[in-house]
């Protein structure tokens, strides 16, 4: 010491909360509303260290950003962990250390829970389950509630909360319809590029689709393209139905104009909860194991009304 090039924290830091978030990429739309949450909530104002990690859909990168937390001692890990499985190891290297897991959006698949001290994100199952619904009455009203209806799904990246709740949401629904008939549950990465190459060589394969299930508005945009140059309509008067999950603005606004049918909205604005269940914590509170966010469904019927209710997203 007094050599001067000891680098000194400044002493307002030694107040601040040191939170390491590992995200994992930035692959759609809704990702980037999700992170905007998570900077707008951790900030130096609010009394927060940020550390941010973009994990670029590798689980091998989130499992190195929590070490690196770990060493760094920070005081919170939170984690939108990519896919549910593999976390036991690295998870109780976080407890060990005796630091703080919080999930966000999606969960993981631990066989000791306590490895993570609480969860904040989506009901993923209820939102398949609003899509079912929603294309019961809708053919019903249709009056092709008797009729064959081909349905194809595109799907979000395998092994993700988001993917396996939708999917199995909407199964359900779908298994007690006689005249469903799902042709093929694809994966469509979550992205624009990849649904667009999905739905094209769907379209292809199958003459008559009458519906398109697509787990994200970004494979949706990218579907809308392929139906489009397959010369077919979408959405309220059109060829195939579709349905979509986020409700990005973007998305949102597809369902005003009539191509999308219905967007059933995941609430990416979580950063401000997560440091909601940070301050409990920081006053010796109690926490849930579990939070849900507050979400709608936006069909054409109610897309122009209540905009509010969008929760923060944008896009
Ligand atoms: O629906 C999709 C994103 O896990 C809820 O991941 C999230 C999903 C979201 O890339 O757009």
């Amino acid at each position: 010491f007094g050599s001067g090039n000891v680098q000194e924290t400044p002493a307002e830091d030694d107040n601040l909360i040191v939170v390491g978030v590992s995200q994992v990429g930035s692959e759609s739309v809704w990702r980037t509303a999700h992170t905007q949450s998570v900077q707008d909530a951790f900030t130096r104002a609010n009394g927060y260290l940020l550390i941010f990690d973009n994990a670029r859909q590798k689980q091998a990168n989130q499992i190195k950003a929590i070490r690196s937390f770990i060493s760094q001692q920070v005081d919170y890990i939170v984690l939108s962990p990519i896919e549910e499985t593999g976390w036991d190891t690295v998870l109780q290297e976080a407890k060990d250390a005796g630091i703080p897991v919080i999930l966000m959006d999606r969960t993981v698949e631990v066989a000791d829970d306590s490895l993570y001290t609480t969860w904040v994100g989506s009901d993923f199952i209820r939102e398949g389950q609003d899509a079912g619904y929603w294309l019961e009455d809708y053919l019903k009203e249709q009056g092709r509630d008797e009729d064959e209806i081909n349905i194809v799904v595109l799907q979000g990246t395998k092994g993700a909360t988001a993917t396996i709740g939708r999917t199995r949401g909407f199964n359900e629904t779908a298994k007690i319809q006689h005249n469903w008939n799902i042709l093929e549950q694809v994966d469509g990465e979550f992205t624009t590029a990849k649904g667009k190459e999905e739905m094209a060589r769907l379209l292809e394969k199958y003459e008559d689709i009458d519906v398109v299930v697509s787990q994200n508005d970004d494979m949706t945009f990218g579907a809308l393209e392929a139906i489009h140059a397959a010369g077919k309509t979408t959405g309220v008067n059109g060829d195939i139905t579709v349905i979509s999950f986020d409700a990005v603005d973007a998305g949102v606004e597809l369902v005003r104009n009539g191509e999308i049918n219905i967007d059933v909205q995941c609430n990416p604005d979580q950063g401000k909860y997560v440091e909601q269940v940070i301050k409990d914590m920081e006053a010796g509170k109690e926490v849930e194991k579990a939070y849900y966010v507050p979400e709608r469904v936006y069909t054409q019927e109610n897309a122009g009304e209540d905009e509010d209710a969008a929760e923060g997203i944008s896009g």
